[in-house]
C-alpha cells in the first residue's frame, strides 16, 4: 500500500510562469475527475501557471488521441491527462487503463512535450475518493500538474534547440 511517503518530490524553486500547459480529461467517472481537475488546477496555480486550456473527452480510452492533438498544436510546453478508471466485472478495467497509459507514454516520446499521467486505476469509488482529495490532501491531479511542469522546464533545458 503506497503512503504520502512513498510519493515524489517537488525540487526547489520549481516555478511554472510563462508555461503553456493544457488538460485533457475524460468524462467518465466525472464526479472524481472534477475532483481531479479542481486538484490539477491548484497546482497550476500554485506554480504560476496561469493559461489553460481544458479539453474533455468521452472516455480514459480516448485520451491518448486527444493529448496527441493537443500535443502537435504548439500551443502547449505540457500536457495534462486526468481519468478514473475503476475496475468492474469486465475485462474492459485491463483494457482502458493498459492503453491510456500506454497511449500516454507513446506520446510524450513521440512528441517530444511532456505529459503527465494523472489517471486514477482503482479497485473502487473509495481508493478513487482518497486519491483526489482536497487541498492539503492527496490527489493525483494536483501532483500531474507538478510533474507536468516539472517536466516542461526539463524539456526547455535539455530539448531546446535554441
Ligand atoms: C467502457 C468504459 C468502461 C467500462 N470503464 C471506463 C472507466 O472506468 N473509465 C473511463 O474513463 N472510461 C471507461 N470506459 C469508456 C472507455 O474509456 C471508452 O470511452 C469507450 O470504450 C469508447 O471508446
Amino acid at each position: 500500500m503506497a503512503s504520502g511517503d512513498d510519493r515524489a518530490t517537488t525540487p526547489d524553486g520549481l516555478n511554472g510562469d510563462g508555461l503553456r500547459v493544457a488538460i485533457v480529461r475524460a468524462r467518465w467517472n466525472a464526479e472524481i475527475v472534477d475532483r481531479l481537475l479542481e486538484g490539477a488546477k491548484r497546482g497550476l496555480a500554485d506554480l504560476g501557471v496561469d493559461l489553460i486550456d481544458d479539453v474533455t473527452v468521452p472516455g480514459s480510452f480516448e485520451i491518448p488521441f486527444a493529448a496527441q492533438a493537443v500535443a502537435c498544436s504548439d500551443h502547449v510546453d505540457a500536457v495534462i491527462c486526468l481519468g478514473v478508471v475503476i475496475r468492474g466485472e469486465t475485462t474492459h478495467y485491463e483494457i482502458v487503463s493498459e492503453e491510456a497509459a500506454r497511449g500516454v507514454q507513446q506520446v510524450q516520446l513521440k512528441t517530444g512535450i511532456p505529459v503527465a499521467f494523472g489517471l486514477l486505476t482503482v479497485e473502487n469509488q473509495e481508493q478513487a475518493l482518497a486519491r483526489s482529495e482536497g487541498p492539503g490532501g492527496h490527489n493525483v491531479g494536483e501532483e500531474a500538474a507538478l510533474v507536468a511542469v516539472e517536466m516542461a522546464r526539463l524539456s526547455e533545458r535539455w530539448c531546446s534547440t535554441d
